[in-house]
C-alpha cells in the first residue's frame, strides 16, 4: 500500500449500497485512497441486511475484516413515502444470496456513528450516500454530536442551475436532509451531477478484470447484477461486456476532500424544502457548503481507477 500520510481523515460511508452501482465504487475508492481511514460502514434504506451483507463482503474481499459494518434505518424518519421512493429489491443482492447470517441487529447505525464521534470528538467525518436517515438520527438522539462531529458530507441534491429538482438522497427522507441542514453541523452537499462525465467505461472495465483481484472481480458483478436486475431490468446484459458504463456519483462525496477547488465547494446555507428541493444562499459565515461546479468531462477517471485497483490489491499485501 502506498505510504499513509501521518493525519488521514476519519469517516464512517452510510451507504444504500446494492442497488446503484456508485456505493460500492466509493466503498472501493475509499479503501484504495490513503488519505482516508475508514471507521466504519453504515447502511441504510430497505434491505439493509443486504446492504450490510454486500458492505462486508467488499471489506473482506480488500482485506479489512477489522472494518465494522452496521444496519441503520429501513424506513426514512416521517414514513412518508413519495411515488418512485418504495424500496426496492436490492439488485444486487444475488451477490450475497448464499451468505451466512454474519451481522447483529443490536448497536445500529445511529449508534454507533454517536459512540465513534463521541471517542474521537472533533475528527469524524459522516459520509452520508444514500438517504440521510442514520445521520439524522445519531443528530437528534444526542444535541451535543453536531458541534462534536467534523462534518457530514452528502451527496445530495444537483449543482446550480438544477438545485431546485428533488434529487433522491433527499427526496426519499426530506425530514432527515432538513434535520441535518438544521443540527448546527458542518454540512457539505454535494449534487448527484457533480461527476460530469467521469463514469467508468469499457477501458476501465477491462482493466479491472485483467488484474485478476478478487475485489475487482466482485465489483464487475455487481455491475452486471445491477445493470440486469435494477428496477424493470434489462435481461440482455449477461456479463461486462454487456455494459457500456456505469456513473460514480457517490464518489464524489470523497473526492471533496481531495479536489474541493474543482467542485466549487462555497460557504452558505443550504435549505431543504419539504418536497426534497434545495436552495441554496453563499454566506460566508454560514456552516454549511454547496458544490457549485461539475467535473470536467473525463477528468478523474482514471484517478478512481487507479485507486479501485489499490483497494484490491491491498489485500494480497
Ligand atoms: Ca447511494
Amino acid at each position: 500500500m502506498a505510504a499513509q500520510p501521518a493525519s488521514r481523515i476519519k469517516i464512517i460511508l452510510d451507504t444504500d449500497i446494492g442497488d446503484d452501482i456508485d456505493d460500492a465504487i466509493a466503498l472501493c475508492f475509499a479503501l484504495g485512497s490513503p488519505e482516508f481511514e475508514l471507521l466504519g460502514v453504515t447502511a441504510v434504506y430497505g434491505d439493509v441486511l443486504t446492504r450490510a451483507r454486500i458492505a462486508r463482503k467488499m471489506l473482506d474481499l480488500c482485506g479489512r475484516p477489522d472494518v465494522p459494518v452496521r444496519m441503520g434505518f429501513e424506513r426514512p424518519l416521517a414514513f412518508e413515502y413519495h411515488p418512485g421512493t418504495a424500496p426496492e429489491e436490492c439488485s444486487q443482492r444475488r451477490a450475497v444470496a448464499d451468505d451466512p447470517e454474519p451481522l447483529e441487529r443490536s448497536g445500529g447505525a445511529a449508534e454507533f456513528i454517536a459512540e465513534m464521534v463521541r471517542r474521537h470528538p472533533g475528527q469524524i467525518h459522516v459520509l452520508t450516500i444514500g438517504a440521510m436517515t442514520n445521520a439524522a438520527a445519531a443528530l437528534c438522539m444526542d444535541s451535543s454530536l453536531s458541534g462534536q462531529m467534523a462534518g457530514v458530507t452528502s451527496l445530495a441534491g444537483y449543482a446550480p442551475p438544477r438545485e431546485g429538482v428533488p434529487e433522491w438522497n433527499v427526496r426519499y427522507d426530506p425530514l432527515a436532509a432538513q434535520c441535518v441542514a438544521r443540527s448546527g453541523v458542518a454540512w457539505t452537499a454535494i449534487g448527484a451531477d457533480v461527476q460530469g462525465d467521469n463514469g467508468l467505461t469499457r477501458p476501465e472495465f477491462q482493466a479491472l478484470r485483467d488484474c485478476g483481484l478478487p475485489a475487482a472481480q466482485f465489483l464487475l458483478e455487481l455491475i452486471v447484477l445491477m445493470k440486469r436486475y435494477k428496477g424493470r431490468g434489462n435481461p440482455s446484459v449477461r456479463g461486462i461486456q454487456d455494459v457500456q458504463s456505469t456513473h460514480v456519483a457517490d464518489v464524489m462525496s470523497l473526492a471533496s476532500f481531495l479536489i474541493p477547488e474543482r467542485m466549487g465547494l462555497t460557504r452558505g446555507w443550504v435549505r431543504v424544502d419539504n418536497n426534497g428541493a434545495i436552495r441554496f444562499s453563499p454566506d460566508e459565515n454560514a456552516p454549511h457548503r454547496f458544490a457549485q461546479s461539475k467535473l470536467p468531462p473525463g477528468c478523474y477517471r482514471g484517478e478512481i481507477l487507479r485507486r479501485l485497483l489499490a483497494a484490491g490489491a491491498a489485500a494480497n499485501e
